[in-house]
């Protein structure tokens, strides 16, 4: 029994080191240009996890800066080829503008999709299980995994991986109750 459990404990954290990078890499990238004087395309809607890049393409200084306080590019010379990256995870509308051309009407908002209300609520859920219900939770991850990949759930994926530790530290837990 003891084995076994080492086994499943020693499993769940291979699969966790194989599937938790991929699931930090599942984000996309979206670019938004610095025109003179707006943001192309002003407003755009992105699922968690995605990367926004503006990049200058203007002949004026620009800057992205976020309302709530999130981003501030700081000024982007023209001709830089200068650009500033931002990932959101969060859901939510975050609006933006550049500093100098804000009266100019140069604002913009991302938009983030989706909620992983769901996700989480299960992943603490598996975290409280017994170590013999971490050897299917593992095995349903590899299972859903390459899914995932294809269809671009970060949110799910990062889900699965958390699952993954959540069942790793249920199997310690309890070969370490055994062992005492
Ligand atoms: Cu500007």
């Amino acid at each position: 029994m003891m084995r076994m459990l080492a086994r499943m404990a020693a499993l769940s954290l291979l699969m966790l080191v194989a599937f938790a990078p991929a699931a930090w890499a599942q984000g996309k990238e979206v670019t938004v240009k610095m025109e003179d004087n707006f943001f192309s395309p002003a407003n755009i809607t992105v699922e968690p996890g995605t990367t926004v890049t503006w990049v200058q393409e203007g002949n004026n200084p620009h800057t992205t800066t976020s309302y709530d306080g999130l981003w501030d590019s700081g000024l982007i010379e023209p001709g830089s080829g200068g650009s500033f990256s931002f990932t959101f995870d969060e859901p939510g509308t975050f609006d933006y503008y550049c500093i100098p051309h804000e009266s100019m009407g140069m604002i913009g908002s991302v938009t983030v999709t989706g909620a992983s209300a769901s996700g989480s609520a299960s992943v603490s859920a598996s975290a409280s299980d017994s170590a013999s219900a971490s050897g299917s939770a593992s095995a349903s991850a590899s299972a859903t995994a390459p899914d995932l990949a294809e269809t671009g759930g970060p949110s799910l994926a990062l889900a699965a991986a958390l699952l993954l530790v959540g069942s790793g530290l249920a199997s310690f837990a309890v070969l370490r109750r055994r062992a005492s």
